[in-house]
């Protein structure tokens, strides 16, 4: 239940180390940490703040297709995955805008610098929602989740659909120890923009339950992980309807697990919260196959959070 999370966070809080990291904002971090879901108990979702659920679901949905262009993305309102693929726009020779280095940290520092990003931010929106030319030379993101789960690249130039057959894998072999999925590519590490911060996960059943361990490297423990929970037991839930198994345990292992220090304000907000119960999950059971899943047929029943808190994402 949420009091894992609040635990989280007072863990690090207590027993973190002062940590700079890539994006220059620092951090708050601790190595190694486990939490464990029981999908009975309901939905995990986040409720000492609201979490945006229609994102999760949209998000989770793009991995699911294969799809790695944030087209889809933008089609459905979520801007999660945005500075990534601006990233490579105002990289490029093709953009002739105002100098956008380090916006990510410049952005929350200076007003001025910060109008002319979101001006180039949504002339980019625009583009990409408009022109497929453009979408499809800056909308792309690449090496990410939804080409390493469903199209992952052989050394003998084939594709392997890791998704599909690890499904198929529960389905057929339910006892397997191998029932894994990976991101986490040694070959693409060097030339991607941001390697896959949840690496593997695997799935386990017993009595006739299905459960999901993820290992993530790297978790925004603010920002990400309420996120990164709800999206792998929404895939836990939505895989043991195919397969005709009721939810076990959501583990969630963390490899640093960090707090921005531009986030200390919002978590102590957060801890002063009492945590509510906890939702429920309604999928459109008259789909049989997770890849016909579109994000109306994901609904959320009781879900009855504390307000919104806002807080900067690292770039
Ligand atoms: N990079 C960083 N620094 N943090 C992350 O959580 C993160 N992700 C993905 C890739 N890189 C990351 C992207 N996932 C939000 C949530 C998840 C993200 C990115 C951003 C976010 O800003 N959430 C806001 C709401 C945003 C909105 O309403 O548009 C929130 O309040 O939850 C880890 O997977």
């Amino acid at each position: 239940s949420e009091s894992l999370y609040m635990n989280l966070l007072k863990h690090i809080l207590d027993h973190g180390t002062r940590k700079e990291d890539r994006t220059g904002t620092g951090t708050i971090s601790v190595f190694g940490y486990q939490m464990r879901f029981d999908l009975n108990d309901g939905f995990p979702l986040i409720t000492t703040k609201r979490v945006p659920f229609r994102l999760i679901v949209s998000e989770l949905l793009w991995f699911i297709k294969g799809d790695t262009n944030i087209r889809y993305l933008l089609q459905h309102n979520n801007n999660i995955w945005n500075e990534w693929a601006f990233l490579k726009w105002v990289e490029s020779d093709e953009y002739a805008g105002p100098d956008m280095k380090d916006f990510g940290l410049r952005s929350q520092q200076d007003p001025e610098f910060n109008k002319q990003y979101e001006e180039q931010m949504a002339i980019f929106k625009r583009n990409i929602l408009e022109d497929e030319r453009f979408a499809e030379r800056f909308g792309d993101l690449g090496n990410v989740y939804g080409s390493q789960w469903r199209h992952w690249k052989t050394s003998q130039g084939e594709t392997i659909d890791q998704l599909q057959d690890v499904i198929a894998s529960i389905k057929k072999n339910p006892d397997s120890r191998r029932l894994i999925v990976t991101a986490w590519s040694p070959e693409d590490v060097p030339t991607s923009a941001l390697p896959p911060c949840h690496s593997l996960f695997q799935f386990y059943v017993a009595n006739n339950k299905l459960s999901c361990q993820l290992y993530q490297r790297s978790g925004d423990v603010f920002l990400g992980i309420p996120f990164n929970i709800a999206s792998y037991a929404l895939l836990t839930h939505m895989i043991a309807h195919e397969c005709g198994l009721g939810v076990g345990d959501f583990i969630h292992t963390i490899g640093d697990a960090h707090i921005y220090n531009n986030h200390l304000d919002q978590i102590n907000t957060q801890l002063s919260r009492e945590p509510r119960d906890l939702p429920s999950l309604k999928l459109n059971t008259s789909k049989t196959s997770i890849f016909d899943f579109e994000v109306d047929d994901v609904r959320l029943e009781g879900y009855d959070p504390h307000p919104t808190i806002k807080a900067p994402v690292a770039v």
